[in-house]
Order: structure tokens, then sequence, then C-alpha cells
């Protein structure tokens, strides 16, 4: 089965896509997420300048070679944009192997190890009213685990806030690539101050355990923002809240800020959704700094890719909590849906929940009941590109913002 044809679809309904797809001279075709958020266009020419180019003609059923030929052969190894781009090839043709053979992929990976994935959503809030309402229509939705991000006393704007009053998937919900509407629009500034994150977010945890109770799994993104010495101190202070976990709580770069962290705290620790590559964990697996792996599959070399940070985790016993926020595409989604359900060493799913718009475009088969969800049970991934709906939705530029302290100085966003 031959490839004889890949192209390059960008939308944006809503927020801004980037999708591969691979057809085979037996006409069947594969999707793959190529998404970079604020950078999406170096990942869709990479696509259709460097690789498209080389996939014509190949054996669309040699995945791991191919694997091997975009990431040794480029020599210029890793970094997301690289791992973005080989992560859709490698999507796109996993889905079409399980087209071919007439399966969901998860049985390709093995076959379902569990009924349905628990899913995580975000529940935010400026202040406790608006949290507590946010957490009630997540649990009416269905959720059995929630993320809790809350505004922060003194600070005007605060990462994972929803700016309005979010119901799960309404297009109020957080939001953190702005539009402007602007041709060549800049990334908007937040302010933001460690120490009185540091004061507020334990009263958040409180209020919270307070008013639903000590079963509901929670969790808590730190987005890169703190030093291992205040992470250290978060994380004990939240102990007693009992956290899922304590996501990002440094920048992920420094693997050895989490030794820090740990050597203080038993709060449970994920990083990951900025990582490409197993390489940028063997630290933190080998000595057991953290509990979950939390990279997306369209930023880290595909399902081949995930597959391998995977297997290399559950050596150590460490757990998946794969990356979906709304900017990982439904094909990406998809894609964790199905390791998900094949591996042994699943954690939890983020599942943000996308706009209309976006569900639009890509016809997706993965289901959420009661807080879980399943990639469905047609051939391959299960998600359809409608090209008519796509074409209402042209290229928008948009960035994520920029933060920085109250004395003007760059900070980790
Ligand atoms: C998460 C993330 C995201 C990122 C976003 C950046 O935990 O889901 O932190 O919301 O901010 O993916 O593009
Ligand atoms: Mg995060």
């Amino acid at each position: 089965m031959r490839i004889t044809a890949a192209e390059t679809l960008v939308s944006s309904p809503g927020r801004n896509f980037v999708t591969l797809r691979v057809t085979t001279d037996d006409g069947l075709t594969g999707l793959g997420d190529a998404t970079l958020n604020g950078r999406e266009l170096a990942v869709e020419s990479y696509l259709r300048e460097h690789l498209v180019p080389l996939l014509i003609g190949r054996d669309a059923h040699a995945i791991e070679d191919t694997w091997q030929y975009l990431y040794r052969g480029a020599y210029w190894r890793r970094g997301p944009v690289t791992m973005a781009a080989i992560a859709a090839v490698d999507t796109a043709l996993w889905d079409i192997k399980a087209k071919a053979a007439g399966m969901p992929l998860y049985q390709l990976l093995g076959g379902a190890s569990r009924t349905g994935a628990l899913a995580y959503g975000h529940a935010s809030g400026r202040d406790l009213p608006e949290l507590f309402d946010s957490i009630r229509a997540h649990l009416d939705a269905g959720y059995r685990a929630l993320r809790v991000q809350s505004g922060i006393p003194g600070l005007d704007t605060v990462y994972g806030v929803a700016s309005s009053p979010a119901a799960p998937g309404d297009r109020y919900d957080y939001e953190p690539a702005r539009r402007t509407g602007d041709a060549h629009p800049r990334p908007t500034v937040e302010v933001w101050d460690t120490r009185a994150y540091l004061r507020h977010m334990p009263r958040v945890f409180e209020a919270v355990r307070n008013e639903f109770g000590p079963e509901l799994p929670l969790l808590h993104d730190g987005h890169h923002r703190m030093t291992p010495v205040q992470a250290a101190r978060l994380g004990r202070d939240l102990e007693p809240y009992d956290l899922f976990w304590l996501e990002d709580a440094t920048p992920g770069e420094d693997q050895s800020a989490l030794r820090l962290i740990r050597e203080h705290t038993v709060t449970p620790l994920a990083i990951g959704e900025v990582f490409n590559s197993v390489h940028d964990y063997t630290t933190l697996l080998h000595e057991r700094l953290i509990d979950y792996v939390r990279s997306a599959v369209t930023h880290a070399g595909g399902v081949t890719g995930m597959r391998r940070l995977l297997d290399h985790a559950a050596v150590y016993g460490i757990r998946s909590g794969l990356h979906g926020p709304t900017d990982i595409s439904p094909v990406g989604m998809a894609a964790a849906l199905h390791l998900d359900l094949a591996v042994h060493n699943f954690g939890i799913q983020e599942y943000m929940r996308h706009s209309t718009e976006t569900m639009e475009v890509f016809r997706t088969s993965y289901t959420f009941t009661k807080g879980a969800l399943h990639p469905g049970d047609g051939p391959g991934l299960g998600v359809e590109y409608d090209d008519e709906a796509a074409a209402a939705f042209p290229y928008t530029p948009a960035y994520l913002p920029v933060n920085r302290l109250a004395d003007g100085s760059v900070h980790d966003w």
C-alpha cells in the first residue's frame, strides 16, 4: 500500500488547527494532528515543504521505519516543530493501518485494558462563588475529576480562569490563545505575583473540599510559574486537600527542579505538556520524580512516540495523564483515547471539550459517558475531516499571553 498524496489542512473553527491527510493507492485516508498553538504555520510549512515530498511513494504500512526515517533522517532531532510534524505523519499512518485492518486503532495497540478513560475537566472561577458554579456545571455534565484554577486577589487575569462564568464546552470556556482580529496581533500581557498566588491557593482548595467533600479527584496546574522552593511549599500546603496532582509546578526543562520539590512534599506531581520526546523525561522517570507524564500525542512524535514514552514510564510505575486542551485537535484527542484504552499504565485523560464549530469540522466517534471517554469502535481513529465545513473558518493569527511581574520583567507563562 503506497502513499499517493499528503496534504496539510489549516482551519480555524474557534482556534487554529493544522491537520495532515495522507491518501494511499487503495483509496484509504488517514488523519494526523500537527497543531502547535501560536506557532501553527511553522509546523504546516515543515510538513508541506519538507515531509510531504518524502512521503509520496512510501509504503504506508512501514510506520516505524517512516518514524525513524523522519526523526534520524532530519539530523536535527527533537523540538516541538519537528516532533509535531512527525506526530501528524505517524498518527495518519496508524489511522490508515487500522482502517486497512478494519479495526479501531486501540485493537492494534493491544486491545482494550479498560472500558473507558477517566477524564478531567477544567473548572475555574474568578472568585469562590464563580468557581463553585463552574464545578457544579462540570459535575452536572458528568465529570468525575476536575482541575481547579482560581482568580487571585489583586491580579486582573490569571492563567486558566475563564473570563466569564463557564459551563464545559460553551464558547466562553477558558481560552488561552487570544484572537484580536488584527492581521498582526501581539500577545496580551498578564501581570503575575507568585506570593499572592501561594497565599491564596490553599484557601481555595480548603473551600472546595469543604463544599464538595473528600471524594472528588482535584487537580491543579501551576503552569511553570514557581521556583522549585515555591513549588515545594505549595505542594506541602496543599497536602491536606489530597490533590490528584500538581501539574507543571516549575518550568519543565529543568528536570532536577522536581527533585527538590519531591524532597519536600507527597503531593503527586505531573509534568510534560511542553516536552516532545522520551529523552525529556529520563531523569524524571529513572529517579521517580514525577507520578504522571503529560505529553500530547500531537507534540511527542505521534502514537509511536507516545507509546515509547508510556512503556518507558510503565517500568517505573509512572502513569499517563495525556495533554488534552482544546488546542489539541479532535484528531490528536482521538489518538490519545486509543492509547488510553490500550495501555496498562493509564492514569487520567484531560478533556476540555471542543466548541460546536470545531466539532463541525472534525466529525468524531468518541463518546463521554459517566465521566469517561471511549474512542469508538469504527475502523481507524474514528475521525473524519469535513472540508466544506473547514472552508468557513480561515486561519486567524492568535497568540498565547505573555506574563510579566509588577516590575515589568518577563515571567514564565
Ligand atoms: C493544560 C495546559 C494548556 C496550555 C495550552 C497552551 O494543562 O491543558 O496548560 O491549557 O496552556 O495547551 O497552548
Ligand atoms: Mg497544563
